[in-house]
């Protein structure tokens, strides 16, 4: 007892020295924190007196990041015409193209009209590289890749990347050199603002302005996307990003900054990038941001929240700034097919549908609220949305943007839709629609289409719903306003594992999958759809999030083991590209 007795009062001799001694070297120094003249003892209570800057948040948060070889932009050169020579066809009869194929005849009750914008989509924190560069604050994403181990695979992290950053001018020449009429890129939050908020980045705007200026001037039309999960990271350990209204506020003012900037030169405008997969990424992995207590399983609801009250108010806002522009937002997921014609079954689907595109769907295009399924559960802990917010909401998008990658069956759980709903640890909760890319095996267990790479399990080439999907979006949803399909691409199988440049650039499944999802597109507009542009993803293989570069999506290669990181056009490239040199009308 004596003995630990003497300790502690050395101890707090030691203390005092330390705070006199530090008191006298610098006077400006904030003082050491007390409670009524007396230590703490709540550890809670402590707070950081410091004040970081972009660099120290780099330096603290995140660590050591790689450097591109690259690093000014890099001047577009002609691209060679022997790189642009269509591969051979495949088994199936290709796009006719004249006396070459004479194999197809042209339907000559199909068309794209003519100013029905075909392009191509990449985003920002995938594709661009130079996370550090010229002031750029991190995101939630580049904790995720370079602290949490084995969240990325293989560890991989974005910091180079393709290198977009730098070298966009060639990226925009090479599409252009194949036609493409659009390119859709996202702006990152955090070098606009690289606090999220507060202090705007005149390099990042210099920046985006180039971009966009490249794009007309080869005459590809500039889309742009405000948030494509890259919330700044500032904002994520603040207040907790989406999981808190502030943000509403913050995303708001980032896209009045990008309106003002970039408006008179982008018509284009989606908000923000599938929430229903970044709602979903929440609860982030636990003990690497600030912690805020919201249970886990109403994290995404919280998310999904704010994005349509974000959502609805940057609609408005840009409508009121730009007078042509066409503002929306891009919704995600699946055609979704009942597992059998039982109707358990059919209303695991209209759960599905519920839980899925019609969370946001609903509120923006059928009625400024939840729809019922979904409001059952969140009104016990969200707020109601207020008949401001409603009106708000209502009708906040000039058209239905879609990435619509494949199809699904859903089906109900075990045990019943009705006691998973009454059990919120059943895993399904609560959506409790179960879902699968397998028929049954009454209908002999087969997979819905070819699957895409192991890595990107969620994804089958299963084109022939395209055209289903279609209509019942216009029928559910858009009713009369245009349609697009704003994403949509395969991950070749097993594409990282070839080694021998040919092989890599001979993409026959990917290539079907852009075939066909052509002639869906043709068949729907044929039917009445209004679909009025596509873009597919990517230009580029890129880091495909928690896939890392295990997955390519590309419609060109690009040589990550090489410094000047060089591109080369797949043939599935082609494949897209020949469906307009057909279908569209001149
Ligand atoms: C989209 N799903 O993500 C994203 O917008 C892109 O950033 C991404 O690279 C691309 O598709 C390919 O994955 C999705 O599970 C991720 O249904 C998952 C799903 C759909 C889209």
């Amino acid at each position: 007892m004596l003995v630990s007795i003497a300790i502690l009062t050395a101890g707090t001799a030691v203390q005092v020295h330390a705070l006199e001694k530090r008191q006298s070297f610098n006077q400006s120094l904030p003082p050491i924190i007390t409670l009524n003249g007396s230590t703490i003892e709540n550890p809670t209570a402590y707070s950081t007196p410091f004040v970081l800057n972009v660099e120290d948040m780099w330096d603290l948060f995140i660590g050591p990041v790689d450097s591109p070889s690259l690093t000014t932009t890099v001047q577009a050169t002609p691209v060679p015409s022997s790189e642009l020579i269509p591969p051979p066809p495949l088994y199936y009869s290709p796009f006719p193209s004249g006396a070459q194929y004479p194999t197809e005849q042209k339907n000559e009750s199909w068309s794209f009209p003519k100013d029905f914008w075909w392009g191509v989509a990449g985003a920002a924190w995938q594709v661009e590289g130079a996370v550090k560069a010229e002031g750029r604050g991190p995101s939630v994403w580049d904790v995720l890749a370079h602290r949490v181990t084995n969240f990325a695979y293989e560890n991989g992290t974005a910091d180079i990347s393709d290198n977009h950053y730098y070298m966009y001018k060639q990226d925009i020449a090479r599409i252009a050199a194949l036609g493409v009429k659009a390119y859709s890129f996202s702006i990152s939050w955090s070098r606009i603002m690289p606090f999220g908020r507060g202090p705007v980045n005149q390099l990042a705007i210099d920046h985006y302005n180039d971009l966009i200026n490249t794009c007309l001037e080869y005459g590809v039309i500039p889309m742009a996307t405000l948030y494509h999960w890259d919330t700044p990271l500032a904002l994520q350990d603040t207040y907790g990003g989406w999981l808190s209204e502030n943000i509403v506020n913050d995303f708001v003012e980032y896209a009045r900054v990008c309106y003002a900037a970039f408006g008179d030169r982008v018509d284009h405008w989606f908000t923000v990038n599938e929430p229903s997969v970044f709602c979903n990424q929440y609860p982030l992995p636990a003990m690497y941001f600030k912690n805020f207590t919201i249970p886990n399983i109403q994290q995404p609801f919280y998310c999904g929240h704010h994005v349509l009250l974000a959502h609805s108010q940057a609609y408005h806002l840009g409508t009121s700034m730009m007078s042509n522009s066409t503002i929306g937002w891009k919704s995600n997921g699946g055609y979704k097919v009942p597992l059998t014609n039982s109707s358990e079954d059919a209303e695991a689907v209209q759960r599905a549908w519920d839980f899925t595109e019609g969370w946001w769907s609903d509120p923006i295009y059928l009625t400024g609220d939840y729809n019922d399924n979904v409001k059952a559960f969140v009104s016990d802990f969200l707020p109601p949305f207020s008949d401001q917010q409603k009106t708000a909401i209502l009708g906040s998008a000039d058209l239905y943007a879609h990435d619509a990658y494949t199809a699904q069956f859903n089906y109900a759980p075990d045990g019943g839709i009705a006691a998973c709903v009454a059990n919120s640890s059943n895993p399904l909760y609560p959506a409790c629609a179960n879902t699968t890319f397998t028929y049954s095996p009454q209908d002999g267990g087969w997979l819905i289409g070819p699957a895409s790479d192991p890595l990107a399990s969620w994804l089958y080439k299963a084109t022939e719903w395209v055209p289903p999907f279609l209509h019942y979006i216009k029928d559910t949803w858009a009713k009369d306003l245009p349609i697009a399909v704003s994403e949509f691409g395969f991950a070749e199988p097993f594409e990282r594992q070839k080694s021998y440049l040919q092989d890599i650039l001979f993409d026959p499944i990917r290539s079907s999958y852009y075939h066909d999802y052509m002639r869906a597109i043709l068949i729907a507009l044929s039917e009445g759809v209004n679909v009025v542009g596509c873009l597919a993803w990517s230009f580029v293989d890129n880091f495909e999030w928690a896939s890392a570069y295990g997955v390519r999506f590309g419609m060109q290669y690009v040589n990550f083991s090489d410094p000047e990181l060089p591109r080369y056009y797949k043939a599935s490239f082609f494949e897209y590209k020949s469906a307009f040199d057909i279908y569209q009308e001149k």
